[in-house]
């Protein structure tokens, strides 16, 4: 049994910070960063069957297209995708009423909808990125036991290429879908190797006030290339939610909007257009 301090839910059986009780989500999941992105997505819904908000953790659940669908803004970071992924899961993998795991377990299909800043001249603001694996720079994935998910020896190649100074964790790299990956692909998206960082300054490389600790480690991603396969783009998320979501059993996507181009400097001048583009481009192939 699960104590009451390890999976906390409140007065109503909702899980804490979520506020969701099993049977208020769908089976297809799309996570975004911001809650105010929540309804730019459930505009497009036939309807809205509930909603709900506590913090950064908006949801809603409808129909698009005869397709129950929710979406669920996660807040930034991989902290807060340590919270949702575990969760969500326990919305659907434990029996919240006897606390115990449920004998058949339920995989659920998660999409993140970001937004990103690329590391390469040639993936432009405004273009779309699949990512076909993460690698975490934080180190919220590394309280799990990950051997056996995680690809070593990119891993490997990653902290050699870069001199990564292991006083800040040993970064990981986790495969997305391969599933989703074939569901969600076509030739208006890159495919590509996401960064996560956990943190948005120092951890992205942003002096503003304050020295970092390695200045070049944007070139350093920028110049990884492991068997042909090079780093895409940087953004908050990825990792950790391919991290979780393979260890929990879950089949995860992440598509990122590119909104700064971090190797040539340049902003997007219309962010939300290409969002609002990725959120059509997502629903319509989740429905093909
Ligand atoms: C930082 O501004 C936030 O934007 C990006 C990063 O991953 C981080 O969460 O994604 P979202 O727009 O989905 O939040």
């Amino acid at each position: 049994m699960i104590a009451a301090s390890e999976l906390i839910l409140n007065p109503d059986g909702s899980v804490y910070h979520l506020n969701l009780k099993p049977g208020q989500i769908a089976n297809d999941i799309i996570f975004v960063g911001d809650q105010n992105r929540v309804e730019k997505i459930t505009k497009h819904f036939d309807s809205i069957e509930f909603s709900i908000q506590k913090r950064e953790f908006k949801t809603q659940t409808g129909i698009y297209k005869g397709k129950k669908i929710t979406v669920m803004s996660t807040g930034i970071g991989p902290d807060n995708i340590d919270i949702v992924m575990n969760e969500l899961d326990a919305l659907v993998n434990v029996d919240l009423a006897t606390r115990t795991i449920k004998k058949e377990l339920t995989s659920l299909n998660i999409v993140r909808i970001g937004t990103s800043g690329s590391l390469q001249a040639d993936i432009p603001c405004d273009s779309f990125v699949m990512s076909q694996y993460g690698l975490g720079l934080d180190n919220m994935l590394r309280s799990y036991l990950i051997e056996e998910i995680s690809e070593i020896e990119m891993e490997d190649a990653f902290i050699a290429h870069s001199n990564w100074d292991m006083k800040k964790g040993r970064p990981y790299v986790i495969a997305g879908s391969r599933t989703l990956e074939k569901q969600l692909e076509s030739d208006k998206i890159f495919k590509g190797f996401t960064g996560t960082a956990g943190g948005f300054y120092g951890p992205q490389g942003r002096v503003v006030r304050l020295g970092i600790q390695d200045p070049e480690l944007n070139n350093k991603m920028d110049s990884f290339n492991y068997k042909g396969i090079k780093m895409t783009n940087l953004e908050m998320e990825t990792g950790a939610i391919y991290g979780l979501g393979k260890l929990l059993g879950h089949q995860c996507l992440s598509l990122n909007a590119i909104i700064a181009n971090r190797t040539t400097g340049t902003f997007s001048e219309d962010p939300y257009k290409a969002v609002d583009e990725l959120i059509e481009y997502t629903l319509n192939k989740l429905v093909e």
